[in-house]
């Protein structure tokens, strides 16, 4: 199947399958009540590395109206983390690109307003792009207009033509979730100004690999970036990677990318590309036994699911998170392990988990449940959520961080 297909980035074939996680459902589609009865569209999750530009990618391709337009559930404004490092990277950007009411942000994947709202509340003009309907609303309800669209080439003409070029550009958490990735970039070339910016945002595929984060893997996530792969992808737009900074609080370690139409490359990027080559991430070895790693995840979280169930104790989970239904799916945790998952998010609640099938709750449940332990599907905001919960700590109750590998805490 791999060698059919052609790299995202750079179109090489022969493609090297390193991980498979079966065939799963789509891991944001929960199911209604009334839908739990009715086949699940289910597709095969392998992940594969092109040892021509070192990009990781699915092998699989789902439609993107499927993923991100049909009942899409995902708010970003649930997370006070994600918010914070939102306002922080707002309030930097005006003050370090002097921004101000003659200017122009435009965000790629902007949710429902829980970044560029940091803009508006300061008099710079903004434009927001997501195809998702009721986040593109709930966006437009805080002031922040919205394009219910998704972003390419043509629609980048069609801004600038309307609106001229942006200052900025902002695209967290959706460079990877874009199958036409050459469109994509080349849409952000055309309608950055010439002496913009443009900061992109994904998980670092390093702490992928070496925190053992398999669940981060969902068909929403096309591909798993290394700036080795994002150098060369934006190179062949005319595009330059400048800097980067590191966040490893933000979903298991993330990188920020400053990408622009000028050239000049700052020892930072240097240092990760030296650093990637050194560790290896530019060949296939690299990742050839992270699957080896993954099933052994497997094996020890259902052993110790299985042991906490054989000695009576009751278990939940918190997060009805993409990567909870990719956890849950590939360890194969149904209610049999697991009672229940809570999650804060209200759009999400009454709701089931794909496949597994487990009801969605909101967070009060545990309190009055108290089970004796909670998987922590949302593992990447652990420190917010055991923060939160802090009174069913006080009670007794304990938390199972799944990966790098299944613990209890504290
Ligand atoms: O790339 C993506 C990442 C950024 O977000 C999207 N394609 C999909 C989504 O992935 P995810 O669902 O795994 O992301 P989160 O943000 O890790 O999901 C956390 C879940 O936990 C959300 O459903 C919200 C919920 N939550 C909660 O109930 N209480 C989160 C926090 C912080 C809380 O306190």
């Amino acid at each position: 199947m791999s060698d059919l297909l052609g790299c995202r980035s750079c179109g090489q074939t022969g493609l090297k399958p390193f991980l498979s996680l079966g065939t799963t459902p789509l891991a944001d589609a929960l199911v209604t009540e009334d839908g739990l009865a009715d086949p699940e569209a289910r597709f095969p999750l392998d992940v594969a590395f092109c040892s021509a530009c070192s990009l990781v990618q699915i092998l699989e391709e789902v439609p993107p109206e499927q993923l991100f337009v049909d009942n899409y559930l995902y708010f970003s404004s649930f997370s006070e983390h994600l918010l914070r490092h939102s306002r922080e990277h707002a309030v930097g950007l005006i003050e370090r690109r002097g921004l101000d009411g003659d200017s122009l942000v435009v965000e790629l994947a902007s949710n429902d307003g829980y970044l560029l709202r940091n803009f508006v509340e300061r008099g710079v003009p903004v434009l927001g792009i997501d195809p998702a309907p009721d986040q593109a609303a709930a966006a437009a309800a805080v002031g922040v207009p919205t394009l219910a669209e998704f972003f390419g080439s043509e629609l980048a003409r069609q801004i600038v033509a309307e609106r001229g070029n942006a200052d900025v550009i902002i695209a967290n958490n959706v460079m990877a979730h874009v199958p036409e990735l050459n469109d994509f970039v080349a849409g952000m070339a055309i309608l950055v100004a010439e002496n913009g910016l443009i900061t992109v945002e994904n998980p670092y595929v390093r702490d992928l690999v070496e925190h053992r984060e398999f669940d981060t893997v969902y068909h929403e996530h096309f591909c798993y970036y290394s700036c080795t792969a994002v150098d060369t992808l934006v190179r062949r737009h005319g595009l330059f990677l400048n800097d980067v900074e590191y966040f490893p609080e933000l979903h298991g370690g993330t990188l920020r990318w400053h990408i622009g139409p000028r050239e000049h490359v700052s020892d930072a990027v240097r240092g990760y590309l030296a650093a990637e080559a050194n560790a290896g991430m530019t060949t296939f070895d690299y990742y050839a036994d992270f699957g080896v790693a993954v099933e052994r995840i497997r094996a020890d979280l259902r052993a110790l699911l299985g042991s906490l169930r054989a000695g009576g104790k009751r278990v939940a989970a918190y997060g009805a998170a993409a990567k909870g239904s990719t956890l849950l799916n590939y360890v194969g945790i149904g209610t049999d392990l697991v009672e229940f998952v809570v999650d804060r998010n209200v759009h999400k609640q009454g709701r089931y988990m794909p496949g597994m099938h487990l009801p969605i709750r909101e967070p009060a449940a545990l309190l009055v449940e108290q089970p004796d332990y909670v998987l922590l599907l949302a593992w990447n905001f652990a420190d917010e959520i055991m923060k939160q919960q802090g009174e069913y700590l006080r009670r007794g109750g304990k938390f199972i961080l799944p990966v790098p590998t299944p613990r209890i805490v504290p």
